[in-house]
C-alpha cells in the first residue's frame, strides 16, 4: 500500500506527468535515470510479489520488528525477500526524489522564480527531500537485518551487545517522515484543485508553501512518538510529545488556507472538489485523533490497538488517497482530451466517502474497547462483532465506489465529450498546452510573470526549440536563462541495468555472494557502456551550477545521511554497552589511521587542481594531476585494506555487536573510496580522448564526490577511533 501504491501513484504518476508541464519544461532533468527508476520500481515489485507467490510473504508485519524478524524466530526466506525488496525499491525512490529536486531547481520556465512555483510542485519538492533524507535510515536498518540474518552479525541481539530498539529507532526515523512523504503530495493536489474550481487564488500562498516544507522538516524530529511504550526515558518521551504537538501549526495553516479559499471563492462542487472537501474532513478528524497521542499515558493505553489503525487510515486513506481520486478526475481531460461523466463521478465520491467512514470510524471504538491490531480473527463475545460487521460493509461500499470511479474513467476515455485544452480555466501552465499534451510538452518554452500564468498571461516570445529534444536550463532562484541543452534519446541501458540489478538481488536472497560479486562487476560495466554515448552540450553554462552538479549533490546528500545513520547507530550501541570495546577486543590504535586520514585528505588537493586545469582547457596537465591523486588514493586504499584484514585476525563482525558495527562502518567507507578510484580511472580514460563540456561536467561532479568521500572518511575514522580518543 505504501511502497508499491501511494508513492508510485503520487510521485511516479502525478509527479512525472505534471511537474514538467507545470514548470514549463519538456521533460524531467535526467530522462534515462527516470527510465531506470521506473524499471527498478517494476522489478522490485515483481521481486517482492515473487516471494509472496513462492510462499515467502513478509510475515513479521510491515514494521518488521526484531526479534520477530530475526533468523531465530523467522527461519524461512520471508524476511530476506522483504528486506531486499524494500532496499531494491528504495533505490528507485531515491533516484526519483533526486530527479524531482533537480528538475524543479534547474528546468523551470524563464521567469518562474522561487516565489512563482506552483504549490503542487512545492509539495513534491518537500516530499522529495523527505524521501532523500528518510530512506537511508530504512536502508541502513534493512542492511543490518540482512547481515544479522545471513552473515551472523549481532546488531539486534542484546545478548551480544546489540539492541532491539536500534531497529525501532532507525525504522521510525524513516517511518514517521514517510507519512508526510505520502500525504504532502496529496496536499499539493488539493492546492491545485481548489483555486481552479473556486476561480480564486489560494489564500496565503507563501504561508502554504512554507507549511508544506515545514511539515516535512518537523516530521524528522518526532520519530520516538512511535516508541512511547518501549520504556525509553521520561525526558525523551516529553521531548518527542512536545515536538509532535508542533506538527499542529503547519497543518492548521493549510487547513485554514484551503477552507477559507473555498469559502471566499465561487466553488463549483464538481467531483474533484468533492474529493478535496472529503479530504479536508478526513484530515481534520485524523489530525485530531493524532493530536490525542501526544498525551503520553493515552498513547500507552491505545498503542497497538485498532484506535491507531483508525487514526492512521483517516490520514493515509482519507487524506492521502482522496486527493489522488480528485486529481484523477481533475486532470483526466488534460490526459485524454475528454471530460469524464459527472453524475457517476459524484456517485463514486459519495460511495467512497460513506464507505470509508463506515470502514474506519468504528475502529476508533473497537480500539478503545481493547481490540488489538494485527489480528485476523478474535473470539466471539468480546463486544467487537457489530462494529466489525459495519466495517466490512463499509469496505465493500468503498470497493463499489472505486470500481465505479475506474469504470467511469474507462467509459469516459472511450465516449466522454471532447473538451478543449482548458475546461476548468485552471491557473497553471499545463492548461496552456493542447490535451493530450504533445510529447515535447511545449513547442515554445513559455516565459512566466506570475504564479498563475494561465490567468495572468504567458509570453511565448522565446525561440522555438529544435526537434523536441532541446531544453532550457535556468538559474536556481530567479529562473534566468542559463544554458540550452540537448536531452538524450532512447537508450537500452536503463532496462539492462535494472535487469542486472534484479539478478544481483535474486542471488543475494539465496546467499550466493560470489555470483553477486560478478553481477556487481557487470553492473559497473553497464554503467560504462551507458555513459559511452555523450550528450552534446550546445552552449556553456551562463548562471550557476549545472544539473549534473545538482544531481551529484543529491546523491551525496543521501549518502551522507546513510553514514549519519550508521554513525548514530554506533553511538546507540556504544552507550548501551558498559565496556566498549568489550573485554577481549583491544582499543583501536590511533596513530596509523589518523596519518592515513591525513594522506587521503591531502590527495583531494590534486583532484581539485586537476579540475581547475581541465576547466582552463589544459587536459594534459589535468590528467597528470589526476594520475598523481589516483596513485596516492590507491595507496591509501591498499593500506586500509591491510589494516582491515589485520583487525579481522583479532576480532570479527561475528564476535560482538562492536565488531558488527566497526567492520560495517569501515567497510562502507572503504567501498566509497574504491568507487572513487573507479571514477578516477573512467575520467582518465575519458580525458585521454580530449575535453568536452560533457566530460567537464562529469569531472566537476567527481571532484565534488571526492570532497564528500573526504568528509565521510573523516567522520567514520573519528567514530571508530572514539574509544581511544
Ligand atoms: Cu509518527
Amino acid at each position: 500500500m505504501i511502497f508499491w501504491f501511494i508513492i508510485p501513484m503520487t510521485t511516479g504518476a502525478f509527479g512525472n506527468y505534471l511537474i514538467p508541464l507545470m514548470i514549463g519544461a519538456r521533460d524531467m532533468a535526467f530522462p534515462r535515470l527516470n527510465a531506470l527508476s521506473f524499471w527498478i520500481f517494476a522489478a522490485s515489485g515483481i521481486f517482492l510479489y515473487l516471494g509472496l507467490f513462492l510462499g515467502f510473504g513478509p510475515n513479521a508485519g510491515w514494521f518488521d520488528y526484531v526479534p520477530l524478524a530475526s533468523r531465530l524466530y523467522d527461519p524461512g526466506r520471508n524476511i530476506d525477500f522483504y528486506s531486499l525488496g524494500l532496499l531494491f525499491n528504495g533505490i528507485s525512490s531515491t533516484l526519483t526524489a533526486a530527479q524531482f529536486i533537480v528538475t524543479m531547481f534547474k528546468y523551470r520556465a524563464p521567469g518562474m522564480s522561487f516565489n512563482r512555483i506552483p504549490l503542487f510542485c512545492f509539495a513534491f519538492l518537500a516530499a522529495s527531500f523527505g524521501l532523500l533524507f528518510a530512506l537511508p535510515s530504512l536502508s541502513v536498518d534493512l542492511i543490518y537485518l540482512f547481515l544479522d540474518r545471513n552473515i551472523g552479525t549481532w546488531f539486534f541481539s542484546p545478548a551480544h551487545g546489540g539492541s532491539t530498539l536500534l531497529w525501532q529507532h532507525l525504522f521510525w526515523f524513516f517511518g514517521h517522515p514517510e507519512v508526510y512523504i505520502l500525504i504532502v503530495p496529496a496536499f499539493g493536489i488539493a492546492t491545485e484543485i481548489i483555486p481552479a474550481l473556486t476561480q480564486r487564488k489560494m489564500i496565503a500562498f507563501p504561508l502554504v508553501a512554507v507549511a508544506e516544507l515545514l511539515v516535512v522538516f518537523i516530521g524528522f524530529g518526532v520519530w520516538a512518538h512511535h516508541m512511547f511504550s518501549t520504556g525509553i526515558p521520561q525526558t525523551t518521551l516529553v521531548f518527542f510529545a512536545g515536538a509532535t504537538a508542533m506538527v499542529i501549526i503547519p497543518s492548521s495553516i493549510q487547513v485554514w488556507a484551503w477552507s477559507s479559499t473555498i469559502f471566499a471563492g465561487l466553488p463549483k462542487f464538481k467531483t474533484p472538489l468533492l474529493f478535496i472537501v472529503g479530504f479536508i474532513l478526513f484530515f481534520v478528524i485524523g489530525g485530531l485523533s493524532g493530536v490525542m497521542f501526544v498525551a503520553i499515558p493515552f498513547d500507552q493505553q491505545v498503542t497497538d490497538s485498532y484506535f491507531v489503525i483508525a487514526h492512521f487510515h483517516y490520514i493515509i486513506f482519507g487524506a492521502a488517497v482522496f486527493p489522488i481520486f480528485g486529481g484523477m478526475y481533475y486532470w483526466f481531460p488534460k490526459l485524454t482530451g475528454r471530460m469524464y461523466f459527472e453524475r457517476p463521478g459524484q456517485i463514486s465520491f459519495w460511495l467512497i466517502f460513506i464507505g470509508t467512514n463506515l470502514l474506519f470510524f468504528p475502529m476508533h471504538i473497537v480500539g478503545l474497547l481493547g481490540m488489538p491490531r494485527r489480528v485476523y480473527t478474535y473470539p466471539g463475545g468480546m463486544g467487537w462483532t457489530a462494529y466489525n460487521v459495519v466495517e466490512t460493509i463499509g469496505g465493500f461500499i468503498t470497493l463499489a465506489g472505486i470500481l465505479l470511479c475506474l469504470g467511469n474513467l474507462v467509459a469516459s476515455y472511450r465516449r466522454g465529450p471532447r473538451v478543449g485544452h482548458d475546461p476548468w480555466h485552471g491557473p497553471t501552465l499545463e492548461w496552456t498546452v493542447p490535451s493530450p499534451p504533445p510529447e515535447y510538452n511545449f513547442a515554445v518554452i513559455p516565459t512566466v510573470t506570475s504564479a498563475y500564468p494561465n490567468w495572468e498571461g504567458v509570453a511565448l516570445d522565446g525561440d522555438p526549440l529544435d526537434g523536441g529534444h532541446e531544453q532550457l536550463q535556468t538559474s536556481f532562484v530567479d529562473a534566468r536563462r542559463a544554458q540550452l541543452v540537448r536531452m538524450p534519446h532512447s537508450s537500452p541501458w536503463p532496462i539492462v541495468f535494472a535487469l542486472v540489478l534484479s539478478g544481483l538481488f535474486a542471488v543475494l536472497v539465496v546467499q550466493k555472494y560470489g555470483v553477486a560479486a560478478i553481477f556487481a562487476v557487470v553492473l559497473g560495466l553497464t554503467l560504462v557502456a551507458w555513459h559511452s554515448e555523450e550528450a552534446p552540450t550546445l552552449e556553456p553554462a551562463l548562471h550557476g551550477r549545472t544539473a549534473a552538479w545538482w544531481g551529484m549533490a543529491m546523491v551525496i546528500a543521501a549518502e551522507a545521511t546513510l553514514f549519519a545513520m550508521m554513525i548514530g547507530s554506533y553511538f546507540i550501541l556504544r552507550f548501551k554497552n558498559l565496556a566498549w570495546p568489550p573485554r577481549g577486543i583491544p582499543d583501536p590504535h590511533l596513530v596509523v589511521p589518523l596519518v592515513m586520514l591525513g594522506v587521503l585528505l591531502l590527495s583531494l588537493v590534486p583532484v581539485r587542481l586537476a579540475f581547475s586545469a581541465a576547466r582552463d582547457g589544459l587536459p594534459a596537465r589535468a590528467r597528470s594531476l589526476l594520475l598523481a591523486a589516483l596513485v596516492v588514493q590507491a595507496g591509501y586504499f591498499a593500506m586500509e585494506v591491510r589494516l582491515f584484514s589485520d583487525d579481522l585476525h583479532r576480532f570479527t563482525p561475528q564476535t560482538h555487536a562492536y565488531g558488527s558495527i566497526y567492520f560495517t562502518l569501515l567497510g562502507a567507507s572503504h567501498a566509497h573510496v574504491a568507487l572513487g578510484l573507479l571514477l578516477d580511472l573512467w575520467l582518465l580514460w575519458k580525458l585521454s580522448r580530449g575535453l568536452t563540456q560533457y566530460r567537464l561536467n562529469g569531472f566537476h561532479a567527481i571532484s565534488f564526490y571526492w570532497l564528500a568521500v573526504g568528509a565521510i572518511t573523516t567522520a567514520v575514522t573519528l567514530t571508530t577511533l572514539s574509544p581511544a580518543l
